[in-house]
């Protein structure tokens, strides 16, 4: 069963852990490119996979496309004065590959890479750290017609694109993170099919996974080797917590095969140069091969100085059918997800803090001597704006509290964890959920473009205030 951390009790738990934080921690916040920026056909952008995906009908909840998004392209200095308003140090954002290299390969696109030369430089001017990932998703369509991630002339096209990005803003900008959740783009994208490009083909996604990897390896070095002055290399990776349902065999197999294709098949090639070895015979029980070629495991082992984790929820999972069988139709090995009956976002994500708690302490135990810092946490809740148009989201706040707790716990019990940045600035494009999802400390009113602060965003400040003792 979960493997508990003591629940926090009430508020005041979590305020004294939150008191515990030391005032050098970092906070931010963090959005992508494609969720906020709209101007999709503006300065020369190329079409990305998700221009590509929102226009095949079914795949978006409501039929939304992220065209005019948040219309941040347009209203960036803004947005980042509002940043400025939060007290925060640290902005994570992505920079959209088809703006700057339309597809995929050849020289920079000028006006698409000065966008980002304003938005370091505004953010600069507001005392903000710029915390840049190359890729969060929006592979140029080009590459993709190619084979996409699946092939590997993908990972060195990444690599250049790197440092095309490098080469204009590695002045500037401290903190690269190379990639964003690479289970997303590998799993989802090319497996399970409901991310772009939206392809279902589990070899395909085990094809991508490595490239991915590789992609990282090569850009992380090839900025290690040109960079003139201190950088933060490092990649940002949703490992996801998942638990077996019962202590039965089967579910705690179940509860290790997903934790192999979640975390381990990850972290294993990043942090020790190979790839776990039940993960392989898992992969070869399906007949399907990791693409490793000479070289590729130490590229990949490339030392990086730290981990992004995305946390929302943790998991559980049954290695039974509803009916018991231990096998589905196909002969694969059953994986079942159960819930446990705790309250739930409007994800239907699950809330549980604790498995927070447990996931980072467990990140800082298995692989030792990298900084963690938590680049995504938040939460959807049906944000009512009253009369006034203000919003009072109680749900988030209670969120956020009870997982920088979390956070704070996991530090306790050992966890070099140097930051946390809540998704996200914003209301935005929520993927295959489309609008429909608010993730935002800042409500967005689409057919405006107003921005309005909602509750937890004047909560999340004086919480930071309160930590670094400027209250
Ligand atoms: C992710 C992505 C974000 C999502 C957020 C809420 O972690 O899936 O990085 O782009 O919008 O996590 O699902």
């Amino acid at each position: 069963m979960l493997d508990t951390t003591a629940a926090l009790v009430g508020a005041e738990a979590e305020r004294e852990l939150i008191a515990s934080l030391p005032a050098s921690f970092r906070w931010g916040v963090a959005t992508s490119a494609y969720q906020i920026e709209g101007a999709v056909d503006e300065d020369g952008r190329g079409p990305s996979i998700w221009d590509t995906y929102c226009r095949v009908p079914g795949a978006i909840d409501g039929g939304d496309i992220g065209d005019v998004a948040c219309d941040h392209y347009h209203r960036m200095p803004e947005d980042v004065a509002l940043m400025r308003e939060l007290d925060i140090d640290t902005y994570r954002f992505s920079v959209a590959w088809p703006r700057v290299q339309p597809g995929g390969k050849g020289p920079v696109n000028p006006a698409g890479m000065a966008f980002y030369d304003r938005l370091v430089d505004e953010l600069l001017g507001a005392g903000i750290d710029p915390w840049l990932t190359l890729y969060h998703w929006d592979l140029p369509q080009e590459l993709e017609d190619a084979g996409g991630w699946p092939v590997r002339d993908t990972a060195y096209r990444f690599a250049d694109y790197a440092m095309l990005v490098f080469d204009r803003l590695g002045d500037r900008v401290r903190c690269w993170t190379t990639l964003n959740e690479p289970w997303c783009s590998a799993m989802l994208g090319y497996h399970i099919g409901r991310q772009a490009p939206g392809r279902q083909d589990f070899s395909a996604a085990i094809h991508a996974a490595h490239h991915l990897l590789l992609g990282h390896g090569l850009g992380t070095r090839r900025i290690r080797e040109a960079a003139s002055r201190p950088v933060e290399l490092g990649i940002t990776l949703n490992t996801g917590h998942v638990l077996p349902a019962t202590d039965s065999e089967a579910d705690r197999d179940a509860a290790r095969r997903a934790d192999g294709l979640g975390v381990r098949i990850w972290l294993d090639p990043l942090t020790r140069g190979r790839y776990p070895a039940d993960v392989l015979d898992d992969l070869a029980a399906r007949g399907v091969h990791i693409p490793v070629q000479d070289g590729d495991l130490d590229i990949i082992a490339t030392p990086f100085d730290v981990l992004g984790v995305n946390y929302y929820f943790a998991s559980y999972v049954s290695g039974v059918d509803s009916a018991g069988n231990r096998f589905d139709a196909a002969g694969l090995p059953v994986e079942r997800s159960v819930t446990t009956g705790r309250p739930v976002t409007a994800m239907n994500w699950e809330i549980v803090p604790e498995g927070f708690t447990d996931l980072l302490v467990r990140l800082s135990r298995d692989y030792p001597g990298i900084p963690l810092v938590v680049t995504e946490n938040g939460a959807a809740f049906e944000d009512v704006p009253d009369e006034n148009g203000s919003i009072d989201d109680e749900q988030r706040i209670a969120y956020l509290s009870a997982h920088i707790a979390a956070v704070a716990k996991a530090r306790q019990d050992g966890a070099d964890i140097r930051g946390y940045f809540v998704w996200t600035l914003m209301d935005n494009f929520e993927w295959a959920y489309g609008f429909a999802k608010r993730f935002g400390l800042i409500r967005v009113d689409y057919e405006t473009q107003e921005r309005t602060p909602k509750s937890s965003a004047l909560w999340f400040r004086n919480l930071i205030r309160g930590v670094r003792g400027d209250a």
